[in-house]
């Protein structure tokens, strides 16, 4: 018997609501720019005139930048209200009204908001999981546990940390560093290293704190420690910096986070300027964003990991030719219904349909900003 395929009913937007809610970590992150203890998120919710609401968050590094997304997101309505959801064809739009501004900061961020709940919402109406929709089978990401470990002045907390991090089976951690000197930045490694022994993958994350001079000096002392990624050690944008230590080093340099876009994903790999590259979501421009890199990675053979994002990342990652490493980050646990789980350190695509993402709702009272 032939099976008779359902007519293909288009989707259209009715309405965007967003909703800030700042929610507490278990880990405070230490960064060698600045300290977060409490994450500020914005939650989207996209309605559409057929009754499915697509799901997506930003993480808003400052409190402040949520209302002021949301306003931007306002914009975003006023284009698409009423366009059928077909994600490549609105952010083309959205591209063109954000022109003058420019597709860039918050503006970006909010496209990218839109861009993943738009996603979502076509998975939904499948009846598919994200990673589906987008041709790969839900699966097993590794993933490394990227909470906490930022820069402390106590060493016993320091490694107490490192061996909290491995529950659940991890076995690849980050460390933040760009402690004012060199020798401090070697005795966190050490002192992370001892409590979590040889077999566990140790990345380190400057946050683009260091000169290019003086990436090339640490970089060459963490050349002897056994370390399995060097991040952002300088300015994200300097790619000439970035391809002189790739060169020059013997660690790997994984940039990308903050990756305006493909297209500068595309400069930065055409420089010579990473080892490795990791997207992230809201600024390589949501799923449709990430889709266009996935292929430039691919294309390159350049293996490709996740930032922040877990939940749709790891659907993501499962369609991503060359995926390397899901970023886990939990703080989004207190605020959905189903977090995303971890089994041996890796991270498990949810079978049901969309990206997963729906929210508890006392939890986004509770946090509301
Ligand atoms: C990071 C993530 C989120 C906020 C600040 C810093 C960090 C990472 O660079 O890669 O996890
Ligand atoms: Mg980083």
């Amino acid at each position: 018997m032939i099976q008779q395929a359902t007519r293909y009913q288009p989707l259209r937007v009715r309405n965007l609501r967003a909703t800030g809610v700042e929610v507490p970590m278990t880990y405070a992150l230490g960064t060698s720019r600045a300290t977060i203890v409490k994450a500020p998120l914005l939650l989207i919710d996209l309605e559409t005139e057929e009754g499915i609401t697509g799901h997506a968050y930003l993480f808003c590094y400052l409190r402040d930048a949520a209302p002021a997304i949301a306003k931007i997101l306002e914009e975003v309505l006023r284009v698409t209200k009423g366009e059928v959801i077909a994600p490549l064809e609105l952010w083309a739009k959205l591209a063109e009204r954000f022109a003058l501004i420019g597709v860039q900061g918050i503006v970006r961020m909010a496209m990218s908001g839109f861009d993943i709940a738009a996603w979502d919402a076509l998975a939904l109406a499948a009846g598919v999981p994200l990673a589906t929709l987008i041709g790969a089978s839900p699966k097993r990401i590794p993933a490394y546990n990227s909470c906490g470990l930022g820069l402390m002045s106590s060493h016993q907390a320091l490694a107490d940390e490192a061996e909290k991090l491995l529950v659940g089976g991890f076995r690849a951690i980050k460390l933040r560093l760009g402690y004012p000197t060199l020798k401090e930045d070697i005795a966190a490694v050490h002192t992370v290293r001892r409590r979590i022994g040889d077999d566990v993958a140790l990345m380190v994350d400057y946050n683009q704190v260091l000169s290019l001079a003086e990436a090339l000096h640490r970089g060459r002392a963490l050349d002897n420690e056994n370390i399995y990624w060097l991040e952002e050690p300088i300015r994200h944008d300097d790619y000439a910096g970035a391809a002189t230590l790739v060169r020059e080093l013997k660690v790997p340099i994984q940039i990308g986070e903050n990756f305006s876009e493909s297209s500068a994903m595309a400069v930065a790999l055409a420089a010579g300027a990473a080892d490795y590259v990791m997207p992230d979501l809201e600024r390589i421009g949501g799923v449709t964003g990430w889709q266009r890199a996935a292929a430039l990675a691919a294309t390159h053979r350049i293996e490709m990991s996740s930032h922040l994002f877990a939940e749709v990342s790891a659907h993501l990652l499962a369609a991503t030719p060359t995926c390397h490493f899901l970023e886990y980050m939990d703080w989004a646990d207190s605020i959905v219904e189903e977090p995303l789980k971890i089994n041996d350190g890796f991270a498990i695509v949810p079978e049901r349909p969309g990206n997963g993402l729906t929210w508890n709702k006392s939890a986004v009272e509770r946090y509301k900003i």
